[in-house]
């Protein structure tokens, strides 16, 4: 099966719950979950004034292709509140699909690897745990 990293973002609402529930609703269908890393508070980078972050990375499984995986995604970051508002603006949730496997994908909705991750040590930080 292919395996996929994935980047985990709150920084409203109850911010850890909100992190390990998105990995449970992935882990109800169709995506195995192997590895998560430790949680990591981070001050937010980019967007307007906004309150701290947790931070997670997984290791997950799954035989979804990445757009599937990505439709996934948008429907759980929905269920938990997700508003798409702001651009970098606060969010119950955010899951970025990091890597998939060795492949790439440029489209307009979705590159993999994930563009700006190697910038981002609160991103960086809890994949080299888990890689
Ligand atoms: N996500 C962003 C923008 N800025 N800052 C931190 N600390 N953590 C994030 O997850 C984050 C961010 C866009 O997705
Ligand atoms: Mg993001
Ligand atoms: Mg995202």
């Amino acid at each position: 099966m292919p395996i996929v990293f994935l980047g985990l973002g709150s920084n409203l609402g109850d911010r850890e719950k909100n992190i390990r529930q998105a990995l449970e609703l992935l882990e109800a269908d169709a995506v195995i979950v192997q590895k998560i890393s430790s949680i990591i508070e981070t001050d937010p980078v980019g967007g307007p004034q906004q309150g701290l972050f947790l931070n997670a990375a997984a290791k997950v499984e799954t035989d979804l292709s990445p757009h599937d995986l990505l439709r996934k995604i948008h429907q759980i970051e929905a269920s938990l509140g997700r508003v798409r508002d702001v651009k970098n603006g606060p969010r119950t949730i955010d899951i970025d699909i990091l890597l998939y496997d060795d492949r790439k994908v440029n489209d307009l909705d979705l590159i993999i690897p994930h563009p700006r991750m190697r910038e981002r040590a609160f991103v960086m930080r809890p994949l080299g745990e888990i890689f």
